[in-house]
């Protein structure tokens, strides 16, 4: 392309080279017909005289072609080299490529985006949810506040102890019942021996009388079934209006009653379900340390209108068994530790904890039983008569309703006119 607009442009300057010598003929003053230009055609003057008057613009117009021209020839250059350049380019990216690599590249580059346009769809769809996963999120933190606001408002209240304990203290209930406490209820007690207060139920009656409550079964609510950390340490529930049942633990019934010079008198308290009330005493109560698996003694039965039961019970099987069913020397056994005299185990038999010897006449940590009255299929895998037992008064397929077992110093058990007056002042047994 290029060459042809350099020979159009050549001709053109033939063409004023030619002119140039007409108008020197012009200046000549002559003009000689040519036949060459045919009979009908304008003589040789005629075109002199026509390019002498138009020769000034046509002069012009070449110039401003000429100029074009060579404007053009300038930016056909350019053009020129950038083809070159791009040819060049080709080759060398042609030389360092695979065949067919803007093909490939190309429809790589378009499965790419669909691939990204499909991510950002999924993406889109990802960010909705999780846009509504923060909406909910935040109703549920919105709820929570209101909770923390609710929870913090409570909070800044300060707590109330339902549970009222009274202020007093001493070694035993007798000894805070000797400082002037009448009301029944908690207390802390710190016998002699023992190296910190723990708390216990005093039963405070009106003749002064302070008893310290070491059992109290009432409607079944707590488990007898337990083992020796727990008869050791005590459980159940203590409360100040005595309506909860619990055992108090055989290590403070053993500082209780080892603590003092005094003898200790061991008042047990029965009801059956009739609500008839009956009781018996043993004074110089003692329970033994852990070592000797705590032990209980006493000196002898005291009185009561229950009978004797832990002096054993001759049931008519056998000649023995009033010896092997009495309770006075005999250590404390439970399910997981057998200290009876039984070549079985009688606690673990039974399911409670008690000094039991081959087994029992007296039962006072036995099974619950609703109505009192059980039998041997009652009774379980063992079939043994393992109620709330105290057989001198009911037989041992009764099992009572309420027992207590309290502790007073011997020196107080008869105040308030003997014995009588302990009947009179039943605790809290029976009443309900
Ligand atoms: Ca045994």
């Amino acid at each position: 392309m290029a060459p042809s607009l350099f020979a159009a442009a050549g001709g053109l300057l033939l063409l004023i080279a030619f002119s140039s010598a007409q108008t020197r003929g012009d200046n000549l003053g002559t003009c000689v017909p040519n036949d060459a230009f045919g009979k009908y055609c304008p003589t040789t003057c005629g075109v002199a005289d026509y390019l002498y008057t138009y020769m000034p613009g046509v002069n012009k117009d070449l110039d401003d072609m000429q100029r074009e021209l060579e404007t053009i020839t300038n930016l056909t250059t350019g053009a020129e080299e950038t083809i070159v350049y791009m040819k060049d380019s080709t080759t060398s990216a042609q030389k360092t490529s695979q065949p067919d690599p803007y093909f490939k590249k190309s429809t790589n580059m378009l499965d790419d985006v669909l691939r990204f346009e499909k991510t950002i769809i999924a993406q889109e769809q990802q960010i909705f949810e999780l846009q509504t996963l923060i909406a909910s999120n935040e109703r549920r933190m919105a709820d929570l506040k209101q909770m923390s606001i609710e929870l913090q408002q409570k909070c800044t209240e300060p707590c109330k102890d339902t549970v009222e304990i009274q202020t007093t203290t001493g070694t035993d209930c007798q000894d805070i019942a000797n400082k002037g406490a009448t009301t029944s209820g908690l207390y802390y007690v710190k016998p002699a021996k023992a190296t910190e207060q723990f708390l216990v139920y005093c039963e405070i009656d009106s003749f002064g009388r302070g008893f310290t409550v070491m059992q109290r079964r009432r409607d079944g609510s707590v488990d007898f079934k337990k083992n020796w950390v727990q008869y050791k340490q005590g459980f159940g529930y203590l409360s100040p209006d005595d309506t909860t049942e619990f055992w108090l633990g055989n290590e403070k019934v053993h500082l209780l009653t080892a603590s003092s010079t005094i003898p200790t008198v061991l008042r047990i308290e029965l009801v059956d379900w009739d609500g008839n009330k009956r009781y018996a005493d043993y004074t110089m109560f003692r329970v033994g340390s852990e070592a000797d698996m705590y032990r209980m003694t006493y000196g002898y039965y005291f009185g009561g209108d229950a009978g004797d039961a832990f002096d054993g019970f001759d049931f008519g099987d056998d000649p023995s068994d009033k010896f092997y069913t009495s309770h006075n020397g005999m250590q404390f056994s439970t399910g997981d530790k057998d200290n009876d005299k039984y070549d079985g185990n009688c606690a673990l038999q039974d399911g409670s904890g008690w000094w039991m010897n081959r087994c029992h006449a007296a039962h006072l940590n036995g099974r619950y039983y609703q109505g009192g009255r059980y039998t041997e299929k009652d009774a379980g895998e063992y079939g043994y008569d393992n109620g709330i037992i105290w057989v001198t008064w009911h037989n041992r397929w009764y099992s009572l309703k309420e027992t207590t077992m309290k502790l007073i110093p011997l020196s107080r058990i008869t105040a308030g006119g003997g014995q009588q007056a302990g009947v009179k002042q039943f605790g809290g047994l029976g009443d309900s």
